[in-house]
């Protein structure tokens, strides 16, 4: 017999070092300027959500960021983009050695994104829904004028509803059809994400965003995976009902995300593609890196503005990349 569904399905470790960096320090680590530093790749969907809340915000002043490249070891991700190899602010190659100043015993995977300690180079949190939402509400004295909300109050409840659906049966979900270990494991994700693809593009035929007018973190978190979609997701995953260029709201809804400033501007799609078909040598032995899909629709007119909506809500767009 082979093994169950449930046995061969893929399961992401969700165990962190959740330390929080909070406004009154009780954690040992209060929210203050120049102290820490992002670790993140363009490659990684769950680091490309802490980059887009950190641009939103116009956090770059405050928290310094640390960009490995596209491509890691079972060891470490490293920092092979900078000069020499080496994070110019951290002074390491590897990611790994700010996971071992944390915990020399350190037993689960060197992730990002990461926040490190710069005064001890170690890792105070690798939390990535904590992380935002912590940068969205802790860090609040040191928004840039005109930040958005987003974790407007009065949508709540909808709020951790659209985010626990989408986490569950996108985000994550792509992924649990890719690294499924049996036909049955596949098939369950892959029928969960597409009854969720469906359901998002009815949700965003009638409202340009997820929850309420504005942006919110709920389309931080949708967004990194579309724009993963074509290039690695529909081929190397298999999630491959539709593309998503296809589906006609879900793509105009993504070109619209990806053409307000703090989104587009955190996507680099060589990065994410060499990550993923160079790292995942068990479901693409060759490493070889497709050369499509064609972009250039990313950037054609989406005519989501006749949905209303204010993007920034009261406030006002970022200003361009440093
Ligand atoms: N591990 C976190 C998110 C971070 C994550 O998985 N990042 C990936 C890249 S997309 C990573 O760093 N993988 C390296 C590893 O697991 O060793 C989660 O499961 O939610």
């Amino acid at each position: 017999m082979n093994a169950s569904a449930a046995d061969a399905a893929y399961e992401r470790d969700a165990r962190y070092l959740t330390t929080r960096i909070t406004r009154d320090g009780s954690s040992g680590y209060p929210v203050a300027p120049g102290r820490y530093r992002l670790v993140a790749a363009r490659a990684c969907p769950w680091a490309n959500r802490a980059l887009i809340v950190r641009r939103l915000l116009g956090l770059e002043d405050v928290l310094g960021l640390g960009m490995a490249g596209p491509t890691h070891d079972e060891q470490s991700w490293t920092f092979d983009l900078d000069p020499g190899g080496l994070d110019p602010v951290l002074g390491t190659h590897f990611l790994r050695d700010a996971y071992l100043r944390r915990d020399p015993e350190y037993p689960l995977g060197i992730t990002v994104p990461a926040i490190v300690d710069i005064g001890s180079g170690a890792v105070v949190t690798n939390d990535p829904d904590r992380i935002t939402r912590d940068l969205a509400t802790e860090w609040v004295e040191h928004h840039r004028p005109g930040a958005p909300n987003l974790w407007p109050r009065k949508h709540a409840e909808e709020l951790e509803s659209v985010i626990d659906r989408v986490y569950r049966d996108v985000n994550n979900c792509v992924y649990e059809c890719g690294f499924a270990g049996s036909q049955e494991a596949y098939d369950e994700a892959y029928d969960r994400l597409w009854t969720a693809l469906d359901w998002l593009e009815e949700r965003l035929s009638t409202r340009r965003y997820l929850v309420g007018d504005t942006i919110t973190e709920a389309d931080v978190r949708l967004f990194p995976t579309l724009a993963r979609f074509d290039p690695v997701y529909h081929g190397h995953f298999k999630a491959n009902r539709n593309r998503l260029t296809e589906m006609p709201i879900l793509w105009a809804y993504a070109r619209d995300l990806f053409q307000t400033p703090g989104f587009g501007d955190t996507i680099d799609v060589a990065q994410i593609k060499e990550h993923y078909y160079v790292v995942h040598r068990t479901i693409n032995p060759t490493g070889i890196v497709p050369k499509g899909p064609d972009l250039a629709g990313w950037r054609t007119s989406h005519g989501r503005e006749r949905l209303g909506g204010r993007p920034f809500g009261d406030g006002t767009p970022p200003g361009p990349v440093r």
